[in-house]
């Protein structure tokens, strides 16, 4: 157990930095254990307090400290592992540190460290402190000038801004300087050292002004980021023509590295991505990849607005960046790949993740008010949640306001750290709307529980519609108030046809009711189309509307969701011991016709046809039983594979294409829905099946189709699977991008002695504990994705991730602590399983040594 108490950040006690650091200059000598940093501020007193000039700085060794050139005497400061505190300074003065920092050593991935030989930093959200001393927060914006010495076997030496100089030293090293003309956080500081290649373009903005593009690479590896590049320069232009977004800089670099903790990172000038969000070919990157790469790079991208020249004030105001950015990206890729196929994965994500953690112990607000490591906030409520307040206020305030709310915030705060209150301020003042209201949705953490009820009178052609929220409980928060939600509604008669157009009803109080007149028949509601706000609905529908509306649905989203909740319920019901095998043959039948219609595009059919999944269904059961769960999907499953065998097997056949490789949305969808059809089959194994899957998997000849073929033979299990991971392991035993994908469709296994391989895998002499890729892959797909043999009655599954997160925690917290999650959730487990999670939670926070990061989320996580 750790000894100390590390006290919580409080979002009521912010104060602003009592000093200015207007420039800031850090000469690098890169030394993988040895590195030197200097570090020359100018500081300028901006509070009439007398105050010591307080610096945070970890893991450093101080080797001087001087004031206006006079180096300090030891009772002039002092130094604690976290900060560095100089009693007695002038109202304006520059202050030069020099430290030394071992980035070999450093397998957090945070700071300055080593990837594959190269140096790179991440410092978002506290990183720079391991860099140097330097007030580490975001409301410290400082214009940086930088040098980087280091070995001549490296070929590029980038930071943030524009290349100034560079030159030779006189032994083997050169050096390069560069200068960011615009102020920033210390957060979007950064530097790449490494031999690398190359990939240029150029993009003109929309003034006119030419800005070089450039993707750096290992050696060997340019023609993958093509797509990457591509992606970038589509954003660039989406920006411009959706928000009159343009970029500033004459330079805008991204740098791909292996180990790295999550995705990219938005650093001014100089993007540092996680490789397999940059790197994509046909042969080694699956469509998920591509479609993740043009998300990513464009949200990384979009942060420069929403972000870097916007910042956050404190990290309370992380929603502001993130939330935002993540809205951008996601109507980017809407617009890129088609609406209703984005809006159904972007909700599928949002319950899988949002939704649980918002039902948990682990539950906060998209703003939340005190935290003891900010690195746990980097949470799907922060992201996720924040972006679907975003859609709310767009769809509440119209296009044409919310625009206008966004210009005025970018005109007003451009350059500045600031919150959430001024962003909404802008679009209260735009629209001309009070907003107080709407700001719950930040304060108040919890998915509402919507529900809608209906009365026609036939008389009166008048349809009553009565809505009403409820938010249970939070930790911390016992009592809840009511949100503004926007629930968009339609009808359609019995028959399918329109009878009134989708108008957008906000339910602001406890309860509302609506009147709609001439409503010529009984209608058939269509309830939250496109998914209007983050809520759960519940309606009085019968199952006969629900087979209208997955029939007929003009909103594509709602038709999809008909699907699913009529499979829900079946499986649920199965699982809960009220099977209704009627009902699971009518849903058959109602499935095969929605995928023969012509009008219905393959990526829609491909999601019509992937059931809910087992984390979703355990979250709509109480208490979760996964292996009930499991089994009733299953059995469904193989109802489905039964009943339409003949159709899929010939779609399987149709979708499949002899057309050179095209990355487009459309043959995407083609595959999508191929491979979704091999997996359907694979629930029925008989011979003519297994063959045909096999043939799938033997034949591919891109990646996409290969997991589509890898991945139901390892469910089938037995020869199937061990002949296919052989075989692909053999094949790309030296891409580690692909062995990824190795190791996590093993962790996806459903069979029963999934965990004995799991175990056995983390031996393998490929399994990398400190690169993050990989252990995600393995660890946390198995903890995730597979709930039925994680939830292992044993508790072995349990053991197994509580042993992980306490090895990882000992050199990557951020990692570690971000792997507790899967055993959060134990209070809506049946007792026998909660009881064993809540013990290995308890193991853990026993620990001795634990960091602060893994303490927070596990004790939180108990409750
Ligand atoms: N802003 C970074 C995330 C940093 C995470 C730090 N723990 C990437 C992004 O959201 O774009
Ligand atoms: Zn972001």
């Amino acid at each position: 157990m750790r000894t100390d108490t590390p006290q919580p950040i409080r979002l009521a006690d912010y104060r602003p930095f009592p000093f200015a650091i207007e420039t800031t200059r850090l000469v690098f000598e890169l030394h993988p254990s040895r590195t030197r940093v200097k570090a020359e501020l100018s500081v300028r007193r901006t509070s009439d307090t007398r105050e010591a000039l307080v610096l945070n700085g970890e893991r450093l060794k101080l080797l001087s400290v001087a004031i206006d050139g006079q180096a300090l005497s030891a009772n002039q400061y002092a130094i604690d592992p976290e900060q560095l505190t100089i009693h007695e300074v002038p109202d304006q003065f520059v202050l030069t540190t020099e430290v030394e920092i071992d980035p070999s050593s450093n397998k957090a991935l945070m700071g300055l460290y080593m990837s594959g030989g190269r140096f790179c930093t991440q410092c978002e959200a506290e990183g720079f402190r391991t860099i140097t001393y330097f007030p580490d927060r975001p409301d410290v914006l400082s214009r940086y000038s930088v040098r980087i010495e280091a070995d001549r076997k490296f070929t590029h030496l980038l930071s943030n801004g524009n290349l100034v100089g560079s030159g030779a030293l006189d032994d083997d090293r050169f050096f390069a300087e560069w200068t960011d003309p615009f102020p920033k956080p210390c957060y979007l500081f950064a530097l790449v050292a490494g031999h690398l290649d190359v990939l240029a373009d150029k993009f003109i903005t929309m003034s006119g002004r030419e800005v070089a593009l450039r993707v750096f690479v290992d050696p060997g590896q340019a023609s993958r980021a093509a797509y990457a590049l591509d992606s970038l320069k589509r954003a660039m232009k989406w920006d411009e023509d959706t928000f009159g977004r343009e970029y500033d800089l004459d330079l805008f670099m991204i740098v791909a590295v292996r180990d790295f903790n999550f995705g990219a990172m938005e650093n001014k000038g100089l993007n540092i991505f996680n490789s397999s969000l940059l790197l994509a070919d046909p042969e080694t990157a699956t469509d998920l990849d591509y479609e993740r790469i043009e998300a990513v790079v464009a949200h990384e991208y979009f942060h420069n607005w929403t972000g870097n020249r916007i910042t956050c004030r404190d990290w309370f105001q992380l929603c502001l960046k993130e939330g935002f950015t993540v809205f951008r990206d996601q109507s980017f890729s809407a617009d890129m790949r088609g609406e209703a196929v984005q809006r159904i994965k972007e909700v599928r994500a949002l319950r899988a993740r949002q939704f649980a953690e918002d039902a948990g112990p682990l539950a906060h607000p998209v703003r939340p008010s005190s935290y003891l490591k900010i690195d746990n906030f980097y949470t799907a409520t922060i992201y996720e949640k924040g972006s679907e307040i975003i859609r709310m206020l767009k769809t509440i305030l119209g296009a044409e306001a919310f625009r206008k709310g966004c210009d005025l915030y970018f005109q007003r705060h451009d350059g500045e750290a600031t919150t959430v209150e001024a962003f909404i301020a802008c679009f209260a003042e735009a629209s001309g709307r009070d907003l107080t209201d709407f700001f719950g949705w930040y304060e108040q953490a919890g998915t509402p529980a919507v529900t809608l009820q209906t009365a026609y009178d036939e008389a009166a052609r008048a349809l009553t519609l009565t809505l009403s929220q409820t938010t249970a409980p939070t930790p911390g928060q016992p009592t809840k108030r009511a949100l503004p939600i926007p629930v968009a509604i339609g009808l359609l008669s019995t028959s399918g046809e329109v009878l009134r157009d989708t108008e957008v009803v906000l339910l602001d109080e406890a309860t509302a009711t609506v009147r709609w007149e001439n409503v010529a028949s009984e209608p058939v509601v269509s309830a939250l189309r496109g998914f209007s706000a983050p809520v759960n609905l519940t309606t009085d529908a019968r199952p006969a509307d629900r087979y209208v509306l997955f029939a007929s649905d003009p909103d594509l989203f709602n038709r999809w969701e008909a699907g699913q909740t009529l499979a829900r319920d079946l499986i649920l019901g199965r699982a809960g011991g009220a099977p209704d095998e009627v009902g699971e043959e009518r849903y058959a039948e109602a499935l095969g016709q929605a995928l023969v219609d012509d009008a219905a595009e393959p990526a829609f059919k491909a999601q019509l046809l992937a059931l809910p999944s087992e984390p979703d269904l355990a979250l709509m059961s109480e208490p979760a039983d996964p292996a009930a769960l499991h089994a009733a999907r299953d059995h469904l499953r193989a109802r489905i594979a039964v009943h339409l065998g003949d159709l899929l097997r010939r779609l399987h056949g149709d979708m499949q294409s002899d057309n050179e490789f095209s990355a487009s949305a459309q043959a995407a969808g083609r595959r999508a829905l191929r491979n979704a059809c091999a997996e359907a089959l694979s629930a029925d194994p008989h011979n003519d099946n297994l063959m045909r899957i096999v043939g799938h998997y033997e034949a591919a000849r891109n990646m996409t189709d290969m997991i589509g073929g890898l991945y139901p033979l390892v469910a089938i299990g037995g020869v199937a699977r061990d002949k296919a991971l052989a075989n692909f392991h053999y094949a790309w035993r030296t891409e580690p991008l692909v062995l990824d994908k190795w190791f996590s469709v093993q962790g996806r296994d459903p069979n029963e002695d999934v965990l004995e391989r799991v175990m056995a895998l983390t031996t393998h002499p490929d399994f990398e504990p400190t690169n993050p890729n990989r252990l995600r892959a393995l660890v946390s797909t198995f903890a995730n994705f597979n709930p039925a043999r994680f939830h292992d009655p044993s508790g072995a599954g349990y053991r197994f991730l509580t042993d992980q997160i306490l090895a990882v925690d000992a050199f990557n917290p951020m990692t570690a602590a971000r792997m507790i999650e899967p055993l959060g959730g134990w209070r809506r487990y049946r007792p026998e399983l909660g009881q064993l999670m809540r013990e290995q939670l308890e193991r853990i926070v026993a620990h001795p040594e634990l960091s602060k990061n893994v303490l927070e989320l596990a004790t939180k996580a108990l409750g």
